[in-house]
C-alpha cells in the first residue's frame, strides 16, 4: 500500500531534478508541500515560478531550522547528505527522512529492476532497458541516470517493468525500496569526500538488497571482490556474471561466446564479437545486462538483438573523431579513478589522457601502472591539477610527461599538436567536472564541440566525424 499524502505536512530538501519532481508529485497527491534549498531564489529562477503555480510554499537562500520542525515527511534529494544536522534532529523528533528514490518505490507498482555499482551503472541501466523493451515488456528507465524516479510513477502501471540507475546517494535514504533483481556491478573507490570510508560506502550499496525475498533475484560480479562477499548479505536467489571463469548460476564468457545457466538448464546468448562496446568493463555491463534480462523472463534472441543494436552511451567511452590519423574518446563520465583505469585499459598504447577537475579526495597513484604501460602524455586541468601531479608517477621514475593545461580546451590543442598517427587523445579525468563545467555532460559536450572544431581545421580526407 502506498503511502497516504493527503492533506500531510511534507518538506522537500533540495531543489534540483529529484527535488522539483517529488514536490510536483506530492502535490499533485494533496501534501501540504514546502520546498527549500540553500540556492538563492535568482539561481532557482527557473524553478520557482511552476513550484509557486502549484501551490507549494519554496525556501530558497538556506535551510531554516524551523522549516524542518512539525513536518510529517521530509524528502531529501540524493545530494542532501544524509547526516545534515538538520535532518537528524527531525528525526529525533520523529520526523521520518526518506529520499525520492524510497518516495517514487511507495507508489510504483511493477517490477523494479535495481542496477548499481561504481562504475557502469548507466550503461548497463540503458542496456537493460533496451533488452526488456525488445522482448516486449512495457518498460520506463530512470533513476539516478538523469530522469527522476519519482517522475516515472506517474507513467506507470502494474505491469510496467521498471528499470533503475541507483546511486550510494539514493540507498542511503531508502526504507520499503525493493528491487526485484538487484544488480551490483563493481565496488570501487568513490564519493569518498561524502562517505568517508570504503565500508561506508559498500554499506550503502548494499542496502539494494534490504528489503529482497527469496523470490528475488541478486545479480552480482564473481569478479570483483567487494561485490562477491556481498552474496552473503541477500536473502534473495543469487545470479553472478564473469568475463573469467565458469560460474554455478548466472552468465559467463566461453569459447568466444556468452551463456547462462540457470540450475541445470544452459543457454547459448550470442557471439562477443557481436558485441558493439569497446572495452573489458562494457563486456560486464553486457553480462550483468543479459542476467536481468534473463530473469525478467526475455528470450535469448531479443536480448541479442538488443545488445547487437546498443549504441554507446554519450560521454561514456564515446568515439568523438578521427583527426589527422588520431582518434579523439569522450569519457567524460569517468569522474572516478576506477573508471579512468578501466577507459586506460580499453586502449593498448599511445594515449595521450586528459586529467583533472573537482578533487573527490582520490588517490591517482593507482593510474601509476597503466601511466607507465599506456600513455605517452598527460595534460593536467582544473582544480585537481595539482594534487594529481605531486600523486601521479613522475617522468623521471618511468611514467608518461606531464602538462599542465589548465582548461580542456588548451589540453586539447596541445595533445593534438603532440599526438602521432595512431594515438589516442582520451578524456577520462578522473574527477567531477563542477570546478569547471556545470557538469560531466557539459564537459564532455565542450570536449566534442572543440574536437569537431578541429576536424574542420583540416582537409577533409585527413578528418573523420561521428
Ligand atoms: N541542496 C540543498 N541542500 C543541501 C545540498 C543540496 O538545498 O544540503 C540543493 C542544491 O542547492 C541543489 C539541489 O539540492 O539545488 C541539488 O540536488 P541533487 O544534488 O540531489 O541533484 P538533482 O538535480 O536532484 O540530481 C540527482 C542526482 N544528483 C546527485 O546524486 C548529486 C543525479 O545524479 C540524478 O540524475 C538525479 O537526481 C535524478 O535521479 C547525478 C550524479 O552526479 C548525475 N550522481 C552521482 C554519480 O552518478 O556519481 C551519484
Amino acid at each position: 500500500m502506498a503511502m497516504e499524502l493527503k492533506d500531510k505536512r511534507v518538506l522537500v530538501v533540495g531543489l534540483g531534478k529529484s527535488g522539483v519532481a517529488s514536490a510536483l508529485f506530492l502535490k499533485a497527491h494533496g501534501a501540504r508541500v514546502t520546498a527549500s534549498d540553500t540556492k538563492s531564489g535568482d539561481e532557482l529562477r527557473n524553478e520557482i515560478p511552476v513550484l509557486l503555480d502549484h501551490g507549494i510554499t519554496v525556501e530558497t537562500g538556506g535551510h531554516g531550522e524551523r522549516t524542518f520542525r512539525e513536518q510529517d515527511l521530509i524528502v531529501v534529494s540524493p545530494g542532501v547528505p544524509v547526516d545534515a544536522p538538520l535532518l537528524q534532529q527531525a528525526r529525533s523528533l520523529g520526523e521520518v527522512v526518506i529520499g525520492e528514490i524510497e518516495l517514487a518505490a511507495q507508489f510504483l507498482r511493477g517490477p523494479i529492476v535495481a542496477i548499481t555499482g561504481s562504475n557502469g551503472k548507466t550503461t548497463t541501466t540503458t542496456l537493460t532497458g533496451e533488452i526488456l523493451t525488445a522482448a516486449g515488456l512495457p518498460t520506463l528507465v530512470g533513476g539516478n541516470i538523469g530522469t527522476p524516479a519519482i517522475s516515472l510513477a506517474q507513467r506507470a502501471v502494474s505491469e510496467t517493468a521498471i528499470v533503475l540507475e541507483v546511486s550510494s546517494f539514493q540507498l542511503e535514504t531508502i526504507q520499503a525500496f525493493h528491487p526485484k533483481i538487484a544488480v551490483v556491478l563493481n565496488v570501487t573507490p568513490d564519493h569518498l569526500d561524502r562517505h568517508k570510508t570504503l565500508e561506508i560506502y559498500a554499506n550503502a550499496k548494499a542496502r539494494i538488497f534490504e528489503n529482497q525475498s527469496p523470490n528475488d533475484f541478486a545479480v552480482l560480479n564473481a569478479d570483483d571482490a567487494t561485490c562477491a562477499a556481498m552474496a552473503q548479505r541477500t536473502q534473495a536467489e543469487v545470479f553472478w556474471f564473469s568475463r573469467q571463469n565458469e560460474v554455478r548460476q548466472g552468465a559467463w564468457v566461453h569459447e568466444g561466446k556468452i551463456l547462462f545457466r540457470r540450475k541445470a538448464e544452459q543457454r547459448e546468448i550470442m557471439e562477443l564479437s557481436e558485441i558493439p562496446l569497446k572495452g573489458a568493463h562494457n563486456l560486464e555491463n553486457v553480462l550483468a545486462a543479459v542476467c536481468a534480462g534473463v530473469l525478467m523472463g526475455c528470450a535469448p534472441e531479443k536480448i541479442r538483438e538488443a545488445v547487437r543494436n546498443f549504441k554507446a552511451v554519450e560521454h561514456r567511452l564515446e568515439f568523438v573523431a578521427t583527426i589527422g590519423g588520431v582518434d579523439y574518446y569522450n569519457d567524460s563520465k569517468a569522474t572516478n579513478v576506477d573508471a579512468t583505469m578501466k577507459a586506460l585499459e580499453s586502449f593498448p598504447a599511445n594515449i595521450h589522457l586528459i586529467l583533472g577537475g573537482k578533487d573527490k579526495g582520490s588517490d591517482y597513484s593507482v593510474l601509476d601502472d597503466l601511466l607507465r604501460k599506456r600513455v605517452k602524455r598527460v595534460y593536467t586541468i582544473g582544480a585537481a591539477a595539482a594534487k594529481i601531479e605531486s600523486q601521479i608517477i613522475s617522468p623521471k621514475s618511468g611514467g608518461p610527461e606531464i602538462l599542465r593545461a589548465e582548461t580542456l580546451e588548451n589540453a586539447i590543442r596541445k595533445a593534438s599538436a603532440l599526438a602521432q598517427p595512431g594515438d589516442v587523445v582520451l578524456l577520462a579525468p578522473a574527477c567531477a567536472s563542477f570546478d569547471q563545467f556545470k557538469s560531466y555532460e557539459h564537459r564532455g559536450q565542450v570536449f566534442k564541440e572543440i574536437v569537431r572544431g578541429l576536424a574542420q581545421t583540416l582537409p577533409s580526407n585527413q578528418a573523420a566525424t561521428m
